[in-house]
């Protein structure tokens, strides 16, 4: 049985906040106790036949979501499809994959390792994207991705949840513009991600975006426990095409700074 749609995002959102305490604060902070509209929330998965884009996007796919966007980074070795619905109050989803191919060979043994012990029915359960891990890594397996891909460790460690949900600046109540949210976000203590600037995007491509540094949340390896980057939150403001409609893609050149939201210290 699939969850009906609003079901989904609200586990999605709870499991997030469990590895994202932050998120309550800033929710605080822009929403004043009121909803907030979610523009986008975002996945990373490995290109593998099992975990493809594809099988994360099979579930939103049967919920009405249809594939919109690609895009290609190139440095990070990622590509990425993203899928939107018709009611517009849902969240776009942003959905990336590792080029697994393209890594090292020590990585690629990693990557295929954690991947063989995942149950072959296991995207098709209900609860997939908020199931997080479905593997055993060590802490120095994690180092090892870490060294060649911050994604490929981000994934390894966290699975499959939600890697961030993103306030819709548009939807926001007497706050119009990306830097007022920059410092309320700011002021109310959290760090922002400021690789490339602060602020992501420009009017010129419709779309502007900035993003919390992710917290930092206990992962327990198959050997030790060790602390490292989880989630982040975003926010995204999207401007008119001169026809009129708003922007709803994505922006490769201010997505290839989002990621690295995770980056460690
Ligand atoms: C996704 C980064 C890209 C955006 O809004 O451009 C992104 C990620 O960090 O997994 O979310
Ligand atoms: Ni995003």
């Amino acid at each position: 049985m699939t969850l009906a749609v609003t079901e989904l995002f609200e586990n999605i959102w709870k499991n997030y906040l469990s590895v994202t305490p932050s998120a309550i604060r800033v929710h605080e902070l822009l929403g004043a106790g009121e909803e907030l509209i979610n523009d986008h929330v975002a996945y990373r998965t490995f290109n593998l036949e099992k975990v493809g884009i594809d099988k994360l996007a099979a579930p939103l796919l049967a919920l009405g979501y249809q594939a919109k966007g690609e895009y290609h980074f190139e440095a990070k070795k990622l590509y990425a499809r993203h899928y939107e619905h018709a009611d517009p109050t849902l969240p776009k989803v942003f959905i990336s994959e590792l080029l697994v191919e393209k890594m090292s060979s020590d990585v690629q043994a990693i990557i295929h390792k954690i991947v063989e012990q995942m149950d072959a029915q296991a995207t098709q359960a209900e609860n997939f994207l908020y199931s997080g891990t479905h593997w055993q890594i060590s802490y120095d397996e994690y180092l090892t991705l870490l060294k060649e891909s911050e994604y490929a460790a981000w994934l390894a460690a966290w699975g499959y949840r939600a890697n961030h949900f993103t306030v819709s600046i548009n939807h926001l109540e007497g706050i119009d513009c990306i830097n007022q949210v920059n410092d309320i976000v700011r002021d109310g203590g959290f760090r922002l991600n400021s690789s490339g600037g602060e602020v992501k995007g420009s009017p010129d491509v419709k779309l502007e975006q900035s993003s919390t540094m992710a917290d930092v949340h206990p992962v327990v390896f198959s050997d030790r426990t060790a602390e490292i980057p989880s989630c982040f939150y975003e926010f995204a403001k999207r401007y008119p095409m001169d026809c009129g409609n708003i922007y709803t893609g994505f922006v490769a050149a201010s997505a290839d700074k989002i990621f690295e939201s995770t980056n460690q210290d």
